[in-house]
C-alpha cells in the first residue's frame, strides 16, 4: 500500500450532461484528499503530451479534438493506491464493459464518450499532473486547515 496522487480528468459529456458534481462526490466519498481542481481548456498541445501513448492508432485525432472541444474538469487527488483505486471507481474503458457501480458503467455508452481519465501508472500521474497543473496549484488539506486556524 502506498499513498499515491493521480490525475484525473471529467471530460466535455461530463460537464455537458451535468455529472461533474456526482462524478467527483465519488472520488471524495470513497475518502481521496483533493489536492488540485480546476475548470480548464485544455490545448492541442497538452491534448497530444496527454495522449502521446495512443499516437499513431485510429482513435488518436478523436481523442485528441475529444478533449479539446469543450473545457474538461481536471483534478489531482491523494490517497492509499490511488491510482489502482480511481480506476476502479471509472470502471472499464469501455463502459459497455464497465461494472454497474462505476462512473462508466453507470453513466456510458460507448468508448469514444466515456466521461473520465485516471492516470493508469505512478510515471504516468507524475508525468500527467504536471501537463495539467504548477506545483503552485496543488494543495494539501492542511494547507487549508492551517489557513482556517490562523483566522
Ligand atoms: P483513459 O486514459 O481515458 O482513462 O482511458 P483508459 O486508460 O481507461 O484507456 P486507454 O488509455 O486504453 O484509452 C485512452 C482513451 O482512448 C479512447 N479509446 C481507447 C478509444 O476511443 N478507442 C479505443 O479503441 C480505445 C482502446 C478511450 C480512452
Amino acid at each position: 500500500m502506498a499513498v499515491e496522487r493521480t490525475l484525473i480528468l471529467a471530460k466535455g459529456d461530463a460537464l455537458v450532461r451535468g455529472l461533474v458534481g456526482e462524478i467527483l462526490a465519488r472520488y471524495e466519498r470513497r475518502g481521496y484528499t483533493i489536492l488540485g481542481l480546476k475548470l480548464m481548456q485544455v490545448s492541442r498541445d497538452q491534448a497530444q503530451r496527454h495522449y502521446a501513448e495512443h499516437e499513431g492508432k485510429p482513435f488518436f485525432a478523436g481523442l485528441v479534438d475529444y478533449i479539446t472541444a469543450t473545457p474538461v474538469v481536471a483534478l489531482v487527488v491523494e490517497g492509499h493506491d490511488a491510482i489502482e483505486g480511481c480506476r476502479a471507481t471509472n470502471g472499464a474503458t469501455n463502459p459497455i464493459k464497465a461494472t454497474p457501480g462505476t462512473v462508466r458503467g453507470d453513466f456510458g455508452q460507448t468508448v469514444g464518450r466515456n466521461l473520465v481519465h485516471a492516470s493508469d501508472s505512478p510515471a504516468a500521474a507524475e508525468r500527467e499532473v504536471a501537463i495539467f497543473f504548477h506545483d503552485a496549484e496543488l494543495f494539501t488539506r492542511a494547507h487549508a486547515l492551517a489557513a482556517w486556524l490562523a483566522e
